[in-house]
């Protein structure tokens, strides 16, 4: 391996070149590097300007992610400080994505030239973080408190050229002549005398911003659900506020201590947790680049209703076209039309053209013969969620399909090794397990039956990837990794509730925690006939046959208003009175919000030592990550197992255990040994 920074010097110009690969973050080697690069700038007379640049794919795309929660040595800031406070003119050469640090490195640079096609963004916010490398201070002088709030807050990149309207860089150029025109603009400054413009004495914005006293109410109001349980934004807008009060050097103060609580907080190392583990599930051991592709240029459905349409859609949105295959023409009718809609409301919001919308259309056929499906790379099958209907639908399409085509079911619990065996290429079938709404949800359970083979698996796992979807792996089991993982807690709040726990305490408790919404809400969102057997006795049995299907129909658990408000419904209340004492169950006090809380997570996490146990899941990283986008777990509590670690495995085991549950030998090993899962 090379160096991470070279130096050399041509015409009078140091040109710094950062290389390290994949995205030159800014570790150990690269910070060292840059600081004696700036001590070679000032000491030696030859030159005169210089310029920073990065081989590769982009510009440092951020600090070192791997070197946290330690504080690294050397500090970044101080290492940009000293190339700010550099006699000669420093010019960062930008391209890619330059993120955190690089964008920090980048603005204690004098000028700014940028490739026209880059982005420049401040992500920490989502790592739990805040640009702590002078980030906070630099970026309000440079384009005002509200501008650079807008971009801390969100985390969201922005194109080069919204970053030349706003100050951020000083000119953008084709990539092609991105080291031409650094090269052109440092022979120019040196030709210049002058002050060298110092973002951190830039006093233009601090001034106007100190005479808007409405600012930061402003902020507030426009960014408030970023707000929201977390405590990363707040840090942001402390140090912003002395950014604009303060002179720099107090400001970095309460940047520096402010960078460094973040950095010890439990949310940052559950979203830097996630980072990672969002990164990781991709990886699936004895698959590589090797491992041969099943090339899917067309694929079948089979099943035109809520999940086989949107599946449809999420092929249509990559490009790939599908035919769509229904018994009845009305179906098929119903399930185009659906689909239409749906793109049509996205052309309303103006996110589609009219044109664009046929032409997704185009690339879906509907079909009532099954033997449409005769040339598809891969067909999946969306049907109703009965094994015997899946057994016919299997031995039929295994005579249909070509031979090498992929076979694929979406059923959300039944046994892929059953439907495999329906077919004389059991090799070739495997889940894919798509979420609702499964054009918009970004999870992909990719199911491997005891004999799918690798190129099946590699190519699932891929397919994840061209939908724009995060793919996990699963073995065969009842509900897979995240509905086997959510399934205990769905049926802890109900205990709750019919041991009489109001059902607005269980869904504040979890509100509070981060859900969007509780799990009673859940399953009147979900609808109560889609999760009950026709004929349960069950709770949400006997709201159905009151015909309470939840949000869509009449109210569930709670009545809803036109603004869809929910307030706890006097009929389910009785509804939940019978049933209690149909069961012969006591009514006892209340639960607390934290024997809410523990009561409905901690089952979960013991579930989810199961299925690492079990091997269903290959790490406990895939199993936060199925939580979090499969069901809106709260990213910054890092997912159960993440949260599990933070709170004490010992605790969990114990508590278990007064719960009667047993403990997971897995669950239990750990806690014992002071192991963790993450
Ligand atoms: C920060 O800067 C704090 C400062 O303010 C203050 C300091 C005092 N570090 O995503 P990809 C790895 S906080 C270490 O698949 P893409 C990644 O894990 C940082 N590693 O590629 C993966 O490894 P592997 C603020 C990193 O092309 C590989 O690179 N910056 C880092 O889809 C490829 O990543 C951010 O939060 C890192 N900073 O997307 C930016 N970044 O191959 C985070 C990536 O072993 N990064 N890796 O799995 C990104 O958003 C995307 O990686 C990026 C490329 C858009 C750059």
């Amino acid at each position: 391996m090379g160096e991470a920074v070279t130096v050399s010097v041509e015409n009078g110009i140091a040109i710094v070149t950062i290389a390290n690969p994949p995205v030159n973050a800014l570790g150990h080697s690269v910070r060292s590097g840059l600081d004696k690069a700036a001590d070679r700038i000032d000491s030696d007379v030859d030159i005169r300007a210089a310029i920073i640049r990065a081989d590769g794919s982009t510009f440092p795309a951020g600090a070192d992610i791997g070197e946290f929660p330690n504080v690294p040595q050397p500090f970044h800031g101080d290492v940009f400080d000293k190339i700010e406070a550099l006699p000669k003119p420093v010019i960062a050469a930008i391209h890619g994505t330059t993120l955190g640090g690089g964008l920090e490195l980048a603005m204690a640079c004098h000028y700014r030239v940028a490739a026209d096609d880059s982005k420049m963004g401040l992500p920490e916010v989502q790592l739990g973080l805040l640009p702590g490398a002078r980030g906070t201070q630099r970026l309000p002088r440079l384009i005002g408190a509200e501008a650079a709030l807008g971009m801390m807050l969100s985390g969201k990149p922005i194109a080069a050229k919204k970053a030349l309207d706003a100050g951020l860089v000083d000119k953008i150029v084709p990539q092609a002549e991105l080291d031409a025109a650094a090269i052109e603009m440092a022979t120019a400054l040196m030709a210049k005398d002058g002050p060298l413009p110092r973002a951190s004495q830039d006093s233009n914005w601090t001034e106007k911003d100190r005479a808007d006293p409405q600012l930061f109410d402003r902020v507030r109001e426009t960014h408030g659900r970023s707000f929201r349980g977390v405590i990363a934004p707040n840090a942001i807008l402390t140090c912003v506020k002395a950014a604009v009060e303060l002179p720099f050097e107090q400001g970095v103060e309460v940047e520096s201590s402010e960078f460094e609580r973040l950095l010890a907080s439990d949310q940052s190392r559950a979203l830097i947790h996630v980072f990672y583990a969002m990164r990781e599930t991709a990886k699936v051991p004895g698959i590589g680049k090797e491992t041969p592709l099943v090339d899917i240029k067309s694929v079948g459905i089979i099943g035109a209703g809520t999940m086989g349409g949107g599946i449809a859609m999420c092929f249509a949105n990559a490009g790939i076209p599908v035919k769509l295959v229904e018994v009845k023409q009305d179906a098929l009718d119903r399930g185009l039309g659906v689909i239409r809609k749906n793109y049509e409301n996205t052309a309303k919001k103006g996110r589609l053209t009219d044109d664009q919308v046929e032409s997704l259309m185009d690339s879906i056929t509907g079909t009532l013969a099954m033997e449409d499906l005769s040339d598809v790379d891969l067909v999946i099958e969306a049907v109703f969620e009965s094994m015997e209907i899946k057994e016919k639908v299997f031995t039929r399409l295994d005579a249909i399909a070509k031979p090498g085509a992929i076979l694929a079911s979406n059923t959300s619990f039944l046994d892929i090794d059953h439907i495999a065996a329906m077919t004389k290429r059991p090799e070739m079938v495997l889940g894919l397990h798509f979420f609702s709404p499964a054009n918009v949800m970004p999870l992909l359970e990719v199911v491997r039956g005891e004999k799918s083979s690798d190129s099946v698996i590699a190519t699932g796992m891929k397919l994840g990837k061209t939908l724009r979807k995060t793919p996990v792996l699963a073995r065969v089991c009842d509900g897979f990794i995240a509905n086997r993982l959510m399934f205990p807690y769905m049926v802890a709040s109900q205990n709750m509730l019919l041991r009489g726990t109001p059902m607005q305490e269980i869904d504040a408790v979890m509100r509070q925690y981060g859900f969007a919404m509780g799990p009673i809400a859940l399953l009147d969102l979900i609808g109560l006939d889609v999760i009950t057997f026709p004929g349960e006795t069950t709770m949400t049995g006997e709201l159905v046959k009151a015909e309470r299907r939840g949000q869509k129909l009449n109210g569930g658990f709670y009545d809803y208003d036109e603004k869809r408000r929910g307030t706890p419904s006097p009929a389910a209340l009785d509804i939940i009175d019978k049933v209690r004492q149909a069961n012969g169950v006591e009514a006892a006090p209340p639960l607390s919000p934290d024997e809410i809380l523990t009561g409905l997570l901690y089952p979960v996490v013991n579930e989810g030592a199961k299925i690492l146990e079990e091997g269903i899941a290959l790490r406990a990283g895939d199993i936060d990550v199925t939580a979090i986008l499969g069901y809106n777990w709260p990213s910054y509590q890092g997912g159960p197992m993440c949260w599990a670690d933070i709170h004490g495995l010992p605790k969990i085991v114990a508590g278990l255990e007064k719960m009667g549950i047993e403990p997971s030998a897995l669950l239990a090993e750990k806690a014992a040994s002071g192991g963790s899962f993450t």
